[in-house]
């Protein structure tokens, strides 16, 4: 086998702008899943609408696609009652962290195993390119016409500061980094989260003078700093910077093994 034969190339090409790195992640994922040998009978995916949530219909899984922010509520609901199932949630970052961001931090809490993989393209891109959680301060978008006013979240302290026993950032920048981040992480036992900054060209780029693909992935670059770097840089210089790497990773009760015991001997 190899990782090509975790993409439905049949329903190529794919719907994505020029320069879309959700389908990084996409591919990404395929390379990591052919790596691990992932079973395609028992690992299911997750996903919402929104172009992050409409790419994993394009990985040769069985692929759930459900309303928007919703994606970790039907995973928790697979998980729950498929325990033996990997269960992965591959989302936008509107998705995971406005309208399901209450979803995101209950299944943190819980730590349930899913593998949360949120695409941080930092704007709506679907619905026309309204701002997200993400949004950095400053930048434009059609809700934000003179600038996001709002400061953006921090993904990786949220799911951390939530329970969640996995968390890591990587970037469709550095590929080798994010393969090796997903593979971590789809090992994890537990509720894990990879945040991946991803670009949008054409919602973000052309608001935001970075229309050019290629540009914005040097965006990226510019934008992210190891955590070996960080530790020799200031507050001031680390502001508007990305740390990559992994935050968390440790182990407690996972959320279906406690039920499991719950129920142990009750016929239930
Ligand atoms: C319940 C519901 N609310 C709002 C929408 C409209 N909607 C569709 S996609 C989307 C945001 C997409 O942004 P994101 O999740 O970041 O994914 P992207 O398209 O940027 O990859 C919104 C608000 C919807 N389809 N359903
Ligand atoms: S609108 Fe943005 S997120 Fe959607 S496919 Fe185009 S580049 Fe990708």
């Amino acid at each position: 086998m190899s990782w090509k034969d975790y993409i439905k190339e049949d329903m190529f090409p794919l719907f994505t702008c020029a320069g879309c790195t959700h389908g990084t992640v996409t591919n990404a994922f395929a390379r990591v899943a052919d790596e691990l040998k992932l079973d395609k009978d028992k690992t299911v995916i997750v996903c919402a609408i929104g172009c992050a949530g409409r790419i994993p219909t394009f990985l040769d899984f069985p692929v759930l696609r459900v309303t928007h922010g919703r994606a970790l509520a039907f995973a928790t609901g697979i998980k729950l009652s498929h325990p033996e199932m990997k269960v992965v949630a591959l989302m936008g970052d509107g998705d995971a962290l406005a309208i399901g961001g209450n979803h995101f931090i209950h299944a943190a809490r819980r730590n349930i195993d899913i593998t949360a993989i949120v695409s941080r393209n930092e704007i709506y891109g679907m619905t026309g390119g309204q701002y997200a959680p993400t949004t950095p301060p400053g930048a434009r978008a059609t809700t934000a016409p003179y600038g996001m006013l709002e400061p953006a979240f921090d993904t990786c302290k949220m799911a951390a500061g939530a329970g969640a026993t996995y968390v890591a950032r990587t970037d469709a920048y550095h590929v080798q980094h994010l393969q090796r981040t997903l593979k971590t992480a789809l090992q994890h036992k537990g509720f894990g989260v990879v945040e991946v900054l991803t670009s949008c060209p054409t919602q973000f780029g052309r608001r935001n003078k970075v229309a050019d693909p290629a540009k914005m992935l040097e965006r990226i670059k510019a934008l992210t700093v190891t955590q070996a770097q960080a530790e020799r840089m200031t507050p001031e210089e680390l502001e508007g910077k990305f740390v990559i790497g992994e935050f968390v990773n440790t182990s407690r009760p996972e959320l279906t093994e406690i039920y499991a015991r719950a129920f142990a001997g009750m016929g239930v």
